[in-house]
């Protein structure tokens, strides 16, 4: 049948040419053998389905297990085999993709923290609340080290607010002005033998260092509540003899975020568009940032079917649990020129909570790049549209739109909640339990395949390739980048990535 129907075609042709008619052409437009049609929402999201999520999920949580015989459990942290496997699948599915992607590894240096022990006793008493802080280093020859407790002045912020009397000592600090690593780094350089924060909040307090620093020392958190006591003890001239042991250690390595950007497309103006491919070290994190990672997979296997107008890029961070280190370090790469060529970066971290809540960024143009606005009305009008319930979350500094939004470019993202509790009010907007966390097994070994909600999953997915085929299709009416600057409300967040920083 074919082949007559070919034959049919060249008869034509041969005729007409015979006869001296100009050739019109093939009677089937070649564009009609290679042309893909141009991507819409409503096809895309078509393509989107819970059962090829759940199918990727399972996956997802076999290579997870990878990192059992290093951490004695499932773990996709970076530096483990579970991540480095997490890696060879988002890169071998998109290169099963064609030439439909340009793929691009980009390798940089990290740092991984783990603490295995630690103790804090100040006079008499171990402070109930204490806590190691992330990214630590161990005491000196990881033993026990001994001295008086210090009280340091004001916020430990200013190397004059450490006493002559830190040397050998153990630095008390209250929280606040800087980050920890700061605190940490300026009692190294006043002789700190340790270094303990007390929180100027409710509860207990935990954080993390951040970037090494050789000059950074043991350094605890305990509450505020704890801390009182030895204060009022301390102004009164008492003496507190401590003591402060951790056993932890901090490694630099080299992981690798994986970008793929459409060879179609105006290269000028992507959409852009990440979730974290890492996992934190104690658990598999199927919804953080599973979710994100696979959902991006699905889409951009589903998108190859299509043509995109605008380019579309792809990024699967790595190191976002140890504050956001693969999209600090791509953004912190980019030239002014490659900057100016993002129209606008969707962040998609934890897309399936158990206890969900469809949570949208609350981005404004006034405070925030212009556009963000633009893009957080999208996801509400989508939302909106399905006769869905939705509510806002703050741009707070915990996830990878962070390094985009303080260098200018426009941000936003949904997720769907985690350690915060889930109000009465909620409970009748989305349903699940009052009072409860969102995802109860954030951070935790339980993050698995049966911690997401595959319904809500479906609907995110679906948001999401809504996102990216209208960006793909036009930026009609968004705004135009207007250049690289910072954005003030994000370079005061207590927090850069999911770990406070001060
Ligand atoms: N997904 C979390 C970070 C995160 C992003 N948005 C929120 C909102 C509330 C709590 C945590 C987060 C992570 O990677 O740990
Ligand atoms: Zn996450
Ligand atoms: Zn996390």
């Amino acid at each position: 049948m074919r082949q007559r129907f070919l034959n049919a075609v060249f008869l034509s042709c041969a005729t007409v040419s015979a006869l001296q008619i100009p050739f019109l052409g093939p009677l089937i437009p070649q564009n009609a053998i290679t042309k893909k049609p141009l991507v819409s929402s409503e096809a895309i999201q078509a393509d989107i389905s819970s059962k090829a999520l759940l199918k990727r999920a399972k996956e997802l949580f076999k290579i997870a297990e990878l990192g059992i015989d290093e951490y004695n459990h499932p773990t996709r942290v970076i530096g483990s085999k579970g991540h480095l496997a997490t890696l060879d699948y988002i890169y071998s599915t998109l290169a099963s993709l064609g030439s439909y992607y340009t793929l691009t590894n980009q390798t940089f240096p990290a740092v991984v923290g783990n603490t295995f022990e630690y103790r804090l006793v100040l006079g008499a008493t171990s402070p109930n609340s204490t806590q190691a802080m992330s990214l630590t280093p161990p005491t000196a020859d990881k033993e026990p080290v001994f001295g008086p407790l210090v009280l340091i002045a004001n916020d430990g912020c200013d190397a004059s607010d450490y006493p002559a009397n830190t040397t050998n000592a153990i630095a008390l600090i209250q929280r606040g002005t800087c980050p920890f690593g700061t605190k940490s780094a300026l009692a190294g350089k006043a002789g700190a033998l340790a270094a303990v924060v007390y929180n100027t909040a409710e509860g207990s307090l935990s954080g993390t260092l951040g970037t090494p620093s050789k000059h950074h020392v043991a350094t605890f958190g305990i509450s505020r509540a704890d801390a009182l006591p030895y204060m009022s003890s301390l102004q009164n001239g008492t003496v507190i003899d401590s003591s402060a042991y951790i056993d932890a250690i901090v490694q630099r390595i080299a992981t690798t975020n994986i970008i793929a950007q459409t060879t179609a497309g105006d290269a000028a103006n992507c959409v852009m568009l990440g979730g974290h491919s890492d996992s934190v070290a104690e658990g598999p994190g199927i919804n953080d940032d599973g979710t994100g990672t696979l959902t991006l997979l699905e889409i951009a296997a589903q998108l190859a079917k299509y043509d995109v107008r605008n380019c579309v890029r792809f990024a699967w961070w790595a190191g976002e649990e140890e504050g956001l280190l693969g999209s600090d370090y791509y953004v912190s790469q980019l030239s002014a020129r490659e900057n100016l060529k993002i129209r606008l970066f969707m962040d998609y971290d934890m897309l399936a909570s158990p206890n969900f809540a469809y949570q949208v960024y609350n981005a404004t143009n006034a405070r925030n790049p212009a556009g963000s606005e633009q893009l957080r009305d999208l996801y509400v009008e989508w939302y909106a549209a399905q006769g869905l319930n939705y509510t806002f979350i703050a741009f707070d500094g915990r996830s990878d739109y962070d390094g985009f939004i303080r260098n200018g470019i426009p941000g936003g993202g949904i997720a769907t909640g985690a350690e915060g509790v889930k109000t009465a009010e909620e409970k009748d907007m989305f349903g699940g339990s009052e009072g409860e966390w969102f995802d109860p097994c954030y951070h935790q070994l339980c993050d698995g395949v049966e911690n997401c909600n595959l319904g809500a999953w479906e609907v995110n997915a679906r948001l999401v390739a809504h996102s990216v085929a209208t960006y793909a299709r036009s930026f009609e009416g968004f705004p135009a980048r207007t250049g690289v600057k910072g954005n003030s409300a994000a370079e005061r967040a207590l927090y850069h990535g999911p770990k406070l920083v001060m």
